[in-house]
Formats: C-alpha cells, structure tokens, sequence
C-alpha cells in the first residue's frame, strides 16, 4: 500500500495579509489565550480529506485540475471563538459565492471518493489561535483584510518536532 498522507484543500493568505493578522492577534488577544498559529500556516480550508493514498490524491487532483471557476474577493471582517474545539478564528461576514461554490464543489468530490466529510455546514474560517477553551473577549468588529482569491491549493499537513506545517502540493489558478 502507498504511503499515507494528511491532505486538505485550501486557500493561503497573502504575505501582507498574514502579517497584518498576526500584528492585530498580538495586539488583541491576550497572552496565553490560545496557541497561536504561524503566520505561514495561516489558511482557509476548503475540504478536509484526511489521510489518503497516492492513488486518491491523484484522482482528487485531476478533479481538481478540471475546475472552471472565476476569481473572487474575500473579506476577513469577522471573528469568533468555537470553545468546544478550542479555535479562535477570522472569517468573512458575507461569504462570495465563488467560495461557496468552491468548497461545494471540493467537499462533494472529495465525499464521492470515500473522504468522509463533516456534516457541519461549510463556515469558512483561518484558524488563529489553537487550544483556546477559555471564554475569549473578542474584539470589535473593526477589522478588515480584503484579498482577492486567484488560486487554490492542496496541501499536506507534515507535523515533525512538536510542529505542524502545512506544505503545498500542487495548486490550480482560478479562471475561467
Ligand atoms: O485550521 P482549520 O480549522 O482550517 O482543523 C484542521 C485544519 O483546519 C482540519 O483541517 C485543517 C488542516 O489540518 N482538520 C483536521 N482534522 C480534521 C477532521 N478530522 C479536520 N477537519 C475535519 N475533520
């Protein structure tokens, strides 16, 4: 059998965006709040799919590879605290139709090879913070990273020494 890997879809954010959050995390939210996440794991995911195998992961990429779908526009403006998995998270207000149609897309291919999915509905979200399961004061809504969304990536999550890191595959431009 090949070997295993942990994959998910996703969006990364760009390197001004990345930056400016983590200034407004260190700026906003307590020391010891939560376990923050790097600036460079800072993403979106679109699709979990979990531990796959050489063979599903190919024919996932070339789905993938067949995806017409325009750029779009995503707003970070939002924010919340999941306190049951402990995630403190930035996400859009209004999420654009592209990503919706997007992670839709990704999601129900993903099921249809055998990638369970969460029935939860799809709530686009970067992760900022980890292991927050304390009350969380979060801030006044304030706050706006707007970005324009012209890829999408499939990424391996490698955790080696104590640390996670999510390492790009492959990625697909989004034009029609
Ligand atoms: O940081 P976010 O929330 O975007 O939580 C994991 C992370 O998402 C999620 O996949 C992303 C990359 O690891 N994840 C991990 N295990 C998962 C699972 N069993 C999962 N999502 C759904 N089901």
């Amino acid at each position: 059998m090949s070997e295993q890997k942990k994959l998910f879809f996703g969006i990364s954010l760009p390197e001004e965006s990345r930056q400016g959050i983590i200034q407004w995390r260190a700026d906003t939210f307590v020391a010891g709040t939560g376990r923050p996440v790097a600036a460079a794991n800072l993403h979106l995911t679109l699709a979990f799919l979990g531990e796959i195998g050489e063979e599903k992961s190919r024919a996932l990429q070339r789905l993938a590879s067949r995806i017409r779908q325009a750029p779009f526009t995503l707003t970070l403006d939002d924010a919340g605290h999941w306190p049951r998995s402990g995630v403190v998270w930035l996400g859009p207000r209004r999420s654009p139709r592209g990503l919706l149609q997007l992670a839709e897309l990704l999601r129900s291919q993903a099921a249809r090879s055998g990638c369970h999915q969460s029935t939860m509905p799809f709530h686009p979200h970067v992760t900022l913070l980890r292991q927050a399961t304390q009350p969380v004061s979060l801030p006044p809504r304030n706050f706006s990273w707007p970005f324009r969304v012209e890829r999408f990536a499939l990424f391996q999550s490698i955790y080696a020494q104590g640390r996670t890191r999510y390492s790009e595959v492959a990625a697909w431009p989004l034009s029609q």
